[in-house]
């Protein structure tokens, strides 16, 4: 038998744990920027420079991942929730698959693409159409631009969001690391802050990664599959 979860949990996940529902990753084999480069689409300098632009791209990733269910994945990670004490999931990914999979204790930390944002008054909504009616979208209190209520490069990450997460990856006694890159800032520092306090690291991630070396335990392969395989071992 394994042994059990010690302690806290964090979670850190990434694109790759929404692969296997059909959402794209951003980097890699039929990632979304061997299409488009970020610089094009995910800056605050592409939105000024090109709105309908940008957000005929948004409009695009909303009805694809709309049309897209959580996978094992995700579930299993809502059911860890349910079964353990303490557990912080901190995902970068905007698509809302792990809500929607049941997990309530989620960190956004690049924000949601089901959100707007008003340039003008800073008015944020849910907006969960498909397609949007008009492109750019303009807000209804003030007239101005509406952008995806979420994070762009050279971007701020919203502070309490991050706290949290520096938080939880502080004081975790388990960190698992799902489906990401991890060369993406500040993200990619949690697992080291989780290390440096002296927590176990697990990575789920099919590809090797920076982290890969500083692992105590890797599952080598799509996180659908691997992770609900982990956790029947240690269910407690
Ligand atoms: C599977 C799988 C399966 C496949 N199962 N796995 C320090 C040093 C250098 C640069 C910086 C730094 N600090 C900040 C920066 C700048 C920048 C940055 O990090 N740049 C690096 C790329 C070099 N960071 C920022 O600008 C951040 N802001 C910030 O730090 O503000 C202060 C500041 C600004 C400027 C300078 C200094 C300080 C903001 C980052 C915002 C990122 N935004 C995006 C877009 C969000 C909106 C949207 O979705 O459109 O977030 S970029 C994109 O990358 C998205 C993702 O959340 C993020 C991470 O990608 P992720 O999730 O890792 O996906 P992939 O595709 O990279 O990887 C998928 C993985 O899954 C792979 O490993 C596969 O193998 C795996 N996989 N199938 C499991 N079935
Ligand atoms: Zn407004």
């Amino acid at each position: 038998m394994s042994e059990p979860i010690p302690g806290p949990v964090a979670v850190l996940t990434g694109a790759g744990i929404s692969a296997e529902s059909g959402v794209p990753t951003f980097r890699g084999e039929g990632g979304l920027w061997r299409n488009f480069r970020p610089e094009q689409l995910a800056t605050p300098e592409a939105f000024r420079r090109d709105p309908a632009l940008v957000w005929e791209w948004y409009d695009w990733r909303r009805g694809l991942i709309d049309s897209c269910a959580p996978n094992a994945a995700h579930e299993t990670l809502a059911e860890m929730e349910a079964a353990l004490p303490d557990l912080t999931l901190i995902t970068q990914n905007v698509d809302g698959l792990h809500q929607a999979a049941g997990s309530h204790n989620v960190l956004e930390l690049h924000g949601n693409i089901w959100r707007t944002r008003c340039t003008g008054c800073g008015r944020v909504s849910e907006d969960r159409q498909v397609l949007l009616p008009e492109i750019p979208p303009r807000c209804p209190e003030c007239g101005a631009l509406l952008r995806p209520d979420v994070v762009w490069f050279g971007e701020s990450l919203p502070l309490e969001v991050l706290d949290a997460a520096w938080a939880a990856a502080a004081c975790c006694r388990l960190m698992l690391v799902v489906g990401t890159s991890a060369v993406v800032q500040p993200a990619a520092s949690l697992p080291l802050v989780a290390l440096r306090n002296g927590a176990r690291l697990v990575e789920v991630n099919p590809a090797e990664t920076p982290l890969s070396a500083q692992a105590h335990e890797i599952l080598r392969g799509p996180a659908a599959e691997v992770l609900p395989e982990w956790w029947r071992k240690r269910e407690p």
